[in-house]
């Protein structure tokens, strides 16, 4: 087990927050979910989600694209949902005054219309609440640590890079390991897990996970329990080294 100190790290913005180990029941871990609220709640529903015990994680992107995206945020209001910050969480940011830039005016154009009808300072108040969420999240499961962040890690070691503003733009934003740039393990955690580029299904590299599948396109969206993966990885690593 890797040890990772249990404070956040506080630079521009929350980059980093840990999860303690849920004692009490089973944690998931979900896809770009993109306001396709449905598709989620079916999801849950197939594997009896419990929300007076289980959590669920979502590794960014809820909002655009599919038909709710109010629905989704308002699960920022559940106890049971934690989510790292995705890179259209961070457009409408930017969108609503909170950073500014020429990608604000391109997220009202291009992803933002649902936002046209939500009263300006409720919006704001969205905002505000999205830019408390953390860039990264390590999750205590007792024998091993997962990593999340929206798009993918930078550099190799997983504790370095929550400590380096510098690599907030590539966790929100990056496309470059599943371009096979870098297919090594990260260090500093167990495995990682990641969304935000479209996949068939979903793909390693390395220790790292990748599991957006497109499910505003493909009505298909990726949930499955944390443990369930790091099981995957560890199965395949005890055969094949
Ligand atoms: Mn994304």
């Amino acid at each position: 087990m890797i040890l990772i100190p249990q404070k956040s790290t506080q630079c521009r913005t929350t980059i980093h927050q840990y999860i303690e180990q849920n004692i009490i029941g089973r944690d998931f871990v979900v896809g770009d979910i993109h306001g396709c609220y449905k598709l989620l709640m079916n999801c849950l529903k197939r594997v009896g989600f419990d929300p007076a015990k289980d959590r669920l994680f979502s590794v960014g992107d809820i909002i655009d694209r599919g038909p709710d995206s109010i629905k989704c945020l308002r699960l920022l209001q559940e106890p049971w949902f934690h989510m790292v910050r995705g890179n259209h969480e961070e457009m409408l940011i930017n969108a609503c005054g909170g950073g500014g830039g020429g990608e604000s005016y391109n997220w009202w154009v291009s992803y933002g219309a649902w936002a046209k009808w939500i009263d300006p300072e409720k919006m704001q108040a969205w905002a505000r609440r999205l830019k408390e969420l953390p860039i990264a999240m390590t999750i205590d499961l007792n024998e091993y640590q997962i990593g999340i962040c929206h798009a993918e890690t930078d550099g190799q070691n997983w504790r370095k890079m929550i400590e380096n503003p510098r690599s907030v733009d590539v966790m929100l934003w990056g496309r470059r390991v599943l371009r096979g740039k870098s297919p090594y393990d990260v260090e500093g955690v167990d495995i990682t897990i990641h969304g935000h580029t479209p996949l068939d299904k979903p793909q390693w590299v390395g220790n790292r996970y990748f599991m957006d599948t497109g499910a505003c396109e493909t009505g298909t969206l990726t949930l499955r329990k944390l443990s369930d993966i790091y099981m995957e990885y560890k199965t395949a690593r005890d055969l094949f080294g």
